[in-house]
């Protein structure tokens, strides 16, 4: 269920702005928050408006845009925080605290039990003053808290009946799927919120465990435009995108507008002074190129067979690699037919064999190819093949 009816809450404006190359003006988190919200993600999440002058101004002017996105910020379980992020007009906060020995030890120092006392003084103060606002408890290191202390803590806050949703927090990035799973399944089955997953990627599970999540029933995932946040960043949007699009495309299709993934993607790696990685999900610069030519005789039938993604569906095009060893004929003849060149099988399987010749002993490119194919096409049949370079 929560596979089709599922919620992303974008956070480029929030641990995206946590990334090392990260230094948004207010001009460059206007121009983030509407290609955000053209895409067709349901939340924004910004950094508090305690975190500098400027934090404050830029979350105003954001709500202030009349996006159909929903804008959330940050905040920590603090009633002096909450005071302040309930002047900004947001539509929702999303309040945190540290739950694992690590940060009870160096971070903010308070018991279990102080915790708990904190939580409910701090969340029944919030829905007291704000009984439309959308409200978010979360531990932060929920998978490295001991599971009896957490849920202690979450059980009480259940019980206080004022908070709209819990979230998970895979802070450092060492969750498993199986951990996710269990840790989001007990709290669904003890539990009556709607329930957010916020995963790190430091051991690379970041999208598997976004999409465990909602397996087990989460209804809200945390996502950042290429997954920029602190250290190598959480689930990435893109990412995300393509994991669901391979599970339910048409939910995927109906829910966002993929064709601006890629300009997405794009205006943030700018602002961030990063390239998209090769291997990236989607836009990727490798993601819909087909190489073997046993590959490519199956792609040019039907693509489906060795593509999960359909490039056209995020207003991309696939791209069938031809000049090197491991290219097949069924290729080099689609070449032909694509420059208009009249060439039998005969002649495309001699050609065929001179390339792989040719790029066991030198790097071809597409150019070296299409010359070959000229060349041929225009010559007698019989004449020697040249490489003309
Ligand atoms: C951080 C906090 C956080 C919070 C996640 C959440 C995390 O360490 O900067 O509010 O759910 O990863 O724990 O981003
Ligand atoms: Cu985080």
């Amino acid at each position: 269920m929560s596979l089709q009816t599922y919620h992303i809450i974008e956070s480029t404006l929030r641990e995206g702005e946590q990334f090392i190359g990260a230094n948004f003006s207010q001009q460059d988190k206007i121009r983030i928050a509407r290609a955000l919200d053209a895409f067709g993600v349901e939340y924004l999440e910004m950094t508090s408006p305690l975190a500098s002058p400027g934090s404050m101004a830029d979350l105003r002017a954001i709500t202030r845009l009349g996006l159909d996105a929903r804008t959330l910020t940050h905040i920590r379980c603090r009633i002096d925080d909450a005071k302040i992020a309930l002047e900004t007009g947001v539509d929702g906060l999303d309040v945190v605290i540290g739950t694992s020995s690590q940060l009870r030890k160096f971070s903010h120092g308070l018991s279990i039990d102080a915790i708990i006392d904190l939580a409910a003084e701090t969340l029944t103060w919030i829905r007291e003053q704000a009984p439309e606002i959308e409200l978010r408890f979360s531990t932060e290191d929920s998978f490295r808290s001991e599971e009896k202390e957490l849920l202690q803590v979450y059980l009480a806050v259940d019980k206080l009946g004022v908070v709209d949703r819990f979230g998970v927090a895979d802070t450092v990035g060492i969750a498993t799927p199986t951990q996710v799973f269990r840790l989001v399944e007990t709290l669904r089955r003890l539990t009556t919120a709607d329930i957010e997953f916020h995963g790190h990627n430091d051991s690379g599970c970041a999208i598997a465990n976004a999409f465990t999540a909602l397996e087990a029933g989460a209804t809200h995932i945390d996502t950042t435009v290429l997954g920029i946040g602190e250290r190598n960043g959480i689930t990435s949007l893109g990412g995300f995108i393509a994991r669901m699009a391979t599970y339910d495309r048409e939910t995927t299709r109906r829910k966002y507008r993929l064709a601006q993934l890629r300009d997405l993607e794009l205006l943030v790696s700018d602002l961030v002074d990063v390239d998209i990685p090769f291997n990236n999900p989607i836009t990727g610069f490798s993601a819909f190129t087909h190489k073997a030519g046993i590959h490519a005789k199956a792609i040019l039938n039907a693509p489906e067979t060795y593509e999960a993604l359909k490039p056209e569906d995020f207003g991309l095009t696939r791209y069938l690699s031809i000049a090197h060893k491991l290219t097949g004929w069924n290729a080099v003849k689609a070449r032909a037919e694509q420059l208009g060149l009249a060439l039998d099988d005969a002649q495309i399987k001699t050609l065929t064999r001179h390339i792989k010749t040719l790029a066991d002993e030198q790097a071809l490119t597409l150019d070296d190819v299409d010359e070959l194919l000229h060349h041929w096409a225009g010559a007698n049949h019989n004449a020697e093949l040249v490489m003309v370079r």
